[in-house]
């Protein structure tokens, strides 16, 4: 087929595309490692699998939420119900011109962003394929190696975490980040430190601690961090301001912001002075990127957050991190890291640090382990008008 022209640098009208149809697919996919937070552990996750079919073509994107409603409310579980009953019923047999068109059919639909934004995904795929042209392109980025680092989860002692620290920054990684949870902070990060006194190095607490733990975090200023990611409550600011003047390290706001609207008033508060960008967070790339315009518009640098993702929601984070204001390396680390074998073909692999955005064609520029995926499948529902 050949590419239609990109209609909005055409000056034309952009094409509808009409969604035909919806595949989920639920897969089982055990990581590598136990992953402790400061929220939970998680090994096995729940890849949830979404499929938009339209004009022939096919757009892919994966559910970030996590099996257990500890990083943020939704999970798994709530995800393809609010798909099913809810998003679908209102996008299968549409057209829509534009994701934002498509986020206006469901405006009324509070939270669930991850839900929302699976769809949101996976429609910009299907129109950058029917563009013709990659993901990052249709995003406004612009392609370039994406300097990423490696999150630590909590480790059974300071050793282990020194070696996972070692073994990352052997393996070229640009940044270390370690999981913190009160009693488990400042020993394993004056370890990490003693052994790599130079390598930039972040914490996140996903808000574990208190306004009242101010001190205990302030003696994190002594070990040169880049960041300390999420320290409070998820729906806090007024105290992540407080905490920010009682600090020298920069806050990062995770789990806070949802929104453009979060990201300025964060910022304005000075709750924070660097952002994690993650699409699902934040309800689809439209709003993602208007998130890293707010931080731009603020001289606040963003990176590319990670949830664990295999290969297909990987990708995604790869062509969002081309936009200029990600600046700081995000979390979208080497797939082997997690996976013993990805649901996609292409490996997603970190050379010194650095990963290559996916172009084994356009829009997100991966394709599918059909077969694989096929054999692991544990649910699967097509959703039609
Ligand atoms: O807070 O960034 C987080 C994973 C699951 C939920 C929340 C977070 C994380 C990570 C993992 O830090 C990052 C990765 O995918 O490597
Ligand atoms: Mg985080």
């Amino acid at each position: 087929m050949l590419p239609r022209p990109r209609a909005d640098l055409a000056g034309g009208m952009l094409d509808r595309m009409k969604i035909d149809r919806i595949e989920l697919h639920e897969l089982p996919m055990r990581l590598k490692f136990r992953f402790q937070t400061s929220f939970g552990a998680e090994q096995d996750r729940r890849i949830l699998l979404a499929i938009l079919h339209a004009d022939g073509l096919e757009g892919y994107a994966e559910c970030v939420a996590g099996e257990w409603p500890g990083y943020a409310s939704e999970t798994t579980d709530t995800a393809w119900s609010v798909l099913t009953g809810v998003l679908a019923p209102r996008l299968v047999g549409r057209s829509f011109a534009t994701p934002d068109a498509l986020l206006y059919a469901v405006r009324d639909v509070r939270g669930h962003d991850m839900a929302v934004a699976t769809v949101e995904m996976a429609f910009w795929d299907l129109q950058a394929k029917a563009w013709g042209v990659p993901l990052w392109q249709a995003l406004g980025g612009r392609k370039r190696p994406i300097p990423v680092g490696i999150s630590i989860g909590i480790q059974e002692s300071l050793e282990a975490t020194v070696d996972a620290a070692l073994r990352g920054v052997a393996e070229g990684y640009r940044r270390v980040k370690l999981k913190i949870a009160p009693g488990w902070d400042v020993a394993p990060v004056a370890a990490v430190r003693e052994a790599l006194p130079e390598v930039p190095l972040t914490v996140d607490a996903n808000s574990a601690y208190r306004l009242a733990d101010a001190r205990r975090l302030r003696e994190l200023d002594a070990f040169g961090l880049d960041y300390l990611e999420q320290p409070l409550a998820h729906d806090d600011l007024i105290d992540h301001a407080e905490l920010q003047r009682q600090l020298a390290t920069p806050i990062c706001l995770d789990e806070s912001i949802h929104s453009p609207q979060d990201a300025r008033k964060g910022l304005q508060l000075g709750a924070g002075r660097i952002l994690n960008v993650k699409v699902g967070r934040v309800r689809g790339f439209r709003q993602a990127r208007k998130v890293h315009d707010v931080a731009e518009a603020f001289g606040a640098p963003v990176w590319c957050g990670g949830m664990l993702e295999a290969g297909v929601g990987r990708a995604a984070n790869l062509h969002l991190s081309t936009l200029d204001g990600f600046v700081l390396p995000g979390d979208t680390s080497s797939a082997s890291r997690y996976w013993e074998r990805d649901l996609i073909h292409e490996p997603l692999e970190a050379v010194d640090g650095l990963q290559r955005v996916p172009d084994a064609g356009p829009g997100l520029g991966v394709t599918l382990d059909r077969d694989w995926i096929e054999g692991r499948t544990v649910r699967s529902e097509t959703l039609l008008p």
